[in-house]
């Protein structure tokens, strides 16, 4: 709670005025059934025209401060809360960036997803009502029934005892509801949930034919998150006549006792039209008492998700002697006794790695899936660190490198293409500040990708992603490709990247990015490609099985040589 609330600092001032010019509204509002009484004692029953005069300007002058009050306070109140709601959201987004994996593990992307959305939403809103209406509601009920006994103690008596009743039974009700939104609330991100689900798998479930399925999902989730909101609106909308019968009868009673006053001559007319009014406002304020608290509790809620967010500790950080000089050179890569265990997993997916990588040299890294090979790839750059062991970069620990300094030496390639809505051009310009037109179309020629840009409708000005052309898988892998190699990366890492290329094309792109490149890492499942490099490693459930040549894996290994047989035939292990 602190931690988010911390962040209205900045507008305390805002908050401050609104809250005063609050203050303004509540005196008028209180001020005038005192008034209003006593233009009718001392005007309406002695027929004094002037005095009604007198006390009407004044009330309408009240009225009128009153009005530009409320607009003034509404300005500052929603300055103060839209400015904190987008500090906040600001916090979260540059918070999320430094998280590591292991840290985004604990956090599901469709609940960040709703801290943006919901929960900050939420507490702006209890912000922006907090300094229009819902601190006066406490102070009026309190102020009218102070007021009340100003006019006229006898009378006022009532309150004391309907009020305490009457809070007694909101009390009761508020906790019932706030039950009630905790499963309201949950059923809202049961259907944020599905909704994902359906827009991320939309082709999966078209392919798969699951369209009733899904629907049948989203009708389950969605009739509940409908029952369970009418219901807990029914129940709160349900005391409302309840808490208005007690007021009505403090009414009728106050009328009562009052008539036989004026009657036996003890009070005046005016003090129960005034003490009526009161008890109207203090009903009102009463009532939405109920409404003030559920939005507490669920603001409550919401700002501690959020601060679970914002006091993660980032668990992947550069270490403290990292030395912001030092700078990848060669791009030479050592593995010493690497193990890595994911950190939910108990079993290691990496073993015990031990292998070079000099500076130039193509390595090829082959084996099943689910052999570690990506996971292997994610030590590099230290999306991951190690759980023993150490990898080595120009002879020096990763960790001795500022994480800035080591990714920027890294052109990573993922195993699933990302690419960001929006032109081509950003997207390969994305791999580097400030890249110039030459450096973009050059990365997208050695990518082999520029002569399909040119053939799209507006070439590199194409928005690819949910506005613009859809992109095939291969285009799709060559311009993450472009965008790795517009970086002139020490160490280029192509997970799997070329899978959707034709042999043809593969060769050209792998022959045109040699020259440009030291290092180079790649992921396949093809023999083709992998014997193309220099050296071969083969990885087998986490462990090195073997490195060296196509021709040394073919005599050494098994393993490699059934992998051959069932790309290239038989044939082919008998002609070598
Ligand atoms: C090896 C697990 C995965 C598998 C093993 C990337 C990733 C993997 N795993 C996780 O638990 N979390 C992760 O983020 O690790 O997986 P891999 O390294 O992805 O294998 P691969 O790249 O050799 O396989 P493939 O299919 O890409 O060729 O048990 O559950
Ligand atoms: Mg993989």
């Amino acid at each position: 709670m602190k931690t988010v609330f911390s962040f209205m600092k900045p507008y305390k001032l805002g908050a401050i005025i609104a809250f005063l010019l609050m203050l303004v509204e509540l005196a008028v509002e209180l001020l005038l059934p005192f008034f209003l009484g006593k233009m009718i004692d001392d005007g309406v029953q002695n027929g004094d025209l002037n005095n009604i005069v007198m006390w009407g300007s004044i009330m309408i002058g009240l009225a009128f401060l009153s009005f530009i009050s409320g607009i003034i306070n509404s300005f500052y109140a929603s300055h103060v809360s839209w400015g904190f709601a987008h500090d906040i959201r600001e916090r979260l987004f540059r918070k999320i960036q430094e998280f590591s994996f292991a840290n985004l593990n604990r956090f599901p992307a469709s609940r960040l997803m709703t801290l943006f959305t919901n929960d900050v939403r939420q507490i702006q809103n209890t912000i922006f009502m907090g300094l229009r209406i819902m601190m006066k509601a406490p102070l009026i009920a309190l102020g009218g029934v102070i007021m009340a006994f100003v006019v006229n103690p006898r009378l006022a008596i009532i309150f004391l005892i309907t009020v305490p009743l009457l809070i007694g039974f909101l009390l009761w009700v508020l906790k019932k509801a706030s039950n009630m939104f905790d499963r309201v609330q949950k059923s809202i991100d049961n259907v944020n949930r599905v909704m994902q689900e359906n827009l991320a798998g939309m082709r999966l479930i078209k392919a798969f034919f699951r369209r009733d399925f899904e629907g049948e999902r989203f009708t389950d989730a969605n009739t509940n998150l409908r029952d369970n909101t009418r219901f807990t609106f029914r129940f709160i909308e349900a005391s409302m006549p309840i808490l208005l019968f007690v007021m009505n009868l403090s009414i009728i009673a106050i009328l009562w006792f009052g008539n036989s006053q004026v009657i036996a001559g003890t009070t005046e007319v005016g003090d129960i039209v005034a003490i009526v009014n009161y008890a109207m406002r203090v009903a009102m304020a009463i009532s939405m008492f109920s409404f003030i608290i559920m939005a507490v509790s669920r603001t409550k809620a919401s700002a501690e998700r959020i601060s679970e967010v914002l006091v993660e500790e980032i668990d992947l950080l550069d270490s403290e002697d990292a030395d912001s000089e030092q700078l990848v050179i060669q791009g030479k890569v050592e593995f010493k006794n690497v193990s890595f265990y994911y950190p939910t997993a108990k079993e290691p997916v990496l073993q015990n790695l031990t292998f070079t990588v000099n500076p130039g040299e193509k390595l090829a890294i082959i084996g099943a899936t689910g052999a570690g090979k990506t996971s292997l790839f994610q030590l590099i750059p230290r999306l991951y660190d190690v759980t023993d062991g150490e990898i080595l970069m120009d002879d020096k620990p990763i960790t001795s490198y500022k994480l800035e300094t080591l990714r920027k030496a890294i052109g990573y390639v993922p195993q699933s293409p990302l690419l960001f809505s929006g032109p081509i051009v950003e997207n390969i310009s994305w791999g580097k500040e400030h890249a110039t037109e030459e450096e973009i179309i050059q990365a997208a020629k050695n990518a082999q990708i520029h002569d399909t840009i040119m053939d799209l409708p507006y070439q590199y000005q194409t928005h690819v992603g949910q506005k613009g052309v859809n992109l095939s898988g291969g285009q799709k892998q060559r311009i993450s490709i472009a965008r790795a190699l517009i970086r002139k990366p020490k160490i280029l890492m192509l997970d799997d990247s070329t899978s959707a290329l034709d042999l043809a094309t593969e060769a050209r792109l792998l022959d045109a990015i040699q020259d440009d490149l030291n290092t180079l890492l790649i992921i396949t499942q093809k023999v083709s490609t992998a014997m193309n490099a220099d050296r071969i490693l083969l990885l087998d459930e986490g462990k090195i099985l073997t490195i060296g040549t196509h021709e040394e894996l073919l005599q050494q290994s098994n393993l490699y040589q059934k992998i051959v047989e069932s790309q290239f035939g038989k044939e082919y292990l008998n002609v070598h």
